[in-house]
């Protein structure tokens, strides 16, 4: 008989041959484990985009420095400055933005992002779906005249992976080891020759930002939807998937998507589209856009789509949108006029509260000398003496704002 051989085996001893044939190298050998750890956490090649990390720290101690001698309005320009440089900083590790349109892929845990990136691109199984929501980090994919996976690290390093060691980065890694990537890596960047949309296009698949299914633990929760508001909050367009399994969307997804405060119009699509009929798909669809009506959001279309058929469920949205950004002017041309502008702002207010505050201090002297009554003198040299040291710190600020913003353009330069 044909068979008669494998029926010696048993099914579990089958299931345990194909396991080990799909063992991932990292997970099953902890020494490759270990150096795929060393390698993430230094490298030979030095580190990049250090220039920046402490531009934003003295950023951050000159902003705390105008606010001591209480120059105003300060705390909305330190907004938009940390902002820019955040993106400025995406640039960095991944000089790929240059030039691009940014489409990023938000939406709650495991609404199907990574999936539907490999689907619109037809990278097929690139990136890893059913990641272990700890471990996953943010990922830009771009066209390229090779296959690579970079990673970059937090510390400023970077290093080439296979695509079974990016595997390894997901949950099987932290099962085994325990160990979560997502402290250490900054962003993962997957250059790929496969990529049928514009090339002009970079995707930038983000963790979930909410695991509320999967996670009670709330100050995890927190920092992931923080940290996914930070990475979506740069974005120039953003694809809003939502699971419709999963009903419909839901307030804190709207809320989320205003906190964004984005320029261009969002998409909505609905994935998993396969797994309801196409007449329930169509009536989670209509009541979504009138979900989203109300809430003031201003939305391109909301669509569905099924990663599996590759297939768009009503008219062609996802098409259109992508020739949309296309033909958009690449506003990342913006990042460098806008730091610009807005650095000419801050140096104008500085230079105002020094007008106004060196008058002050003119005139605390005039009423000082004219005045005959001792209390009074008193009183006034204090606040002369105020002004003036306030004065000296205004000084201090305007210098080193001037010598920051000149750092800040040598780093674009090099850039
Ligand atoms: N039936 C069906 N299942 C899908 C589809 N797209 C994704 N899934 C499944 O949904 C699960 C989650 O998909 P992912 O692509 O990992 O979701 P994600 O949003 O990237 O998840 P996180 O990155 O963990 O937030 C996986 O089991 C996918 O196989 C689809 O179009 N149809
Ligand atoms: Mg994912």
């Amino acid at each position: 008989m044909l068979f008669e051989e494998e029926d010696e085996v048993s099914l579990d001893e089958l299931i345990e041959d194909i396991q080990i044939d799909n063992e991932n190298i990292y997970i099953s050998d902890s020494g490759k484990a270990i150096e795929l750890i060393a390698q993430l956490v230094h490298n030979e090649s030095n580190p990049k985009g250090n220039g920046l990390v402490q531009v934003k720290e003295k950023i951050k101690d000159l902003f705390q420095l105008m606010n001591d001698c209480d120059i105003p309005d300060m705390f909305e320009q330190q907004r938009k400055f940390e902002v820019l440089l955040e993106r400025l900083s995406e640039w960095g590790t991944a000089g790929i933005l240059r030039g691009k349109h940014v489409v990023s892929l938000g939406g709650r845990f495991s609404s199907g992002k990574s999936q539907f990136i490999n689907a619109v691109t037809g990278m097929e199984d690139t990136l890893p779906v059913d990641q272990n929501p700890t471990t996953s980090v943010s990922s830009y994919i771009v066209h390229a005249d090779v296959d690579e996976i970079e990673v970059n690290t937090k510390f400023g390093y970077s290093a080439k992976l296979s695509k079974e060691a990016m595997r390894a980065l997901s949950h099987e890694f932290y099962n085994k080891y325990s160990i979560g990537f997502s402290s250490v890596l900054e962003n993962i960047i997957i250059r790929t020759k496969k990529y049928e949309i514009d090339d002009s296009i970079v995707l930038l698949d983000t963790p979930g930002y909410s695991k509320a299914d999967v996670d009670d633990n709330v100050r995890e929760r927190t920092s992931d939807r923080q940290k996914a508001h930070d990475k979506l909050a740069i974005t120039d367009y953003l694809i809003w998937l939502v699971d419709v399994t999963k009903g419909t969307i839901t307030s804190e997804d709207l809320d989320f998507i205003r906190g964004l405060r984005l320029n261009n119009k969002i998409l909505v699509v609905f994935t998993k589209a396969d797994k309801r009929t196409p007449e329930a798909v169509q009536e989670v669809v209509r009541l979504a856009k009138e979900t989203i009506w109300n809430a003031g959001i201003d939305c391109y279309a909301v669509t569905a789509y099924s990663s599996f058929e590759k297939k768009e469920y009503g008219e062609n949205n996802i098409e259109t949108f992508f020739s949309e950004v296309v033909r958009n002017k690449v506003s990342e041309n913006d990042i460098i006029e806008q730091i610009s502008i807005l650095s000419a702002d801050i140096q104008k207010m500085i230079v105002n509260e020094k007008k106004l505050s060196k008058r002050r201090e003119k005139r605390y002297f005039e009423v000082l000398s004219d005045t005959k009554n001792i209390t009074s003198v008193e009183s006034i040299a204090k606040l002369w003496k105020y002004e003036n040291i306030r004065l000296m710190k205004i000084d201090r600020v305007s210098d080193m704002f001037k010598k920051l913003v000149e750092e800040l353009h040598q780093i674009i330069n090099v850039q």
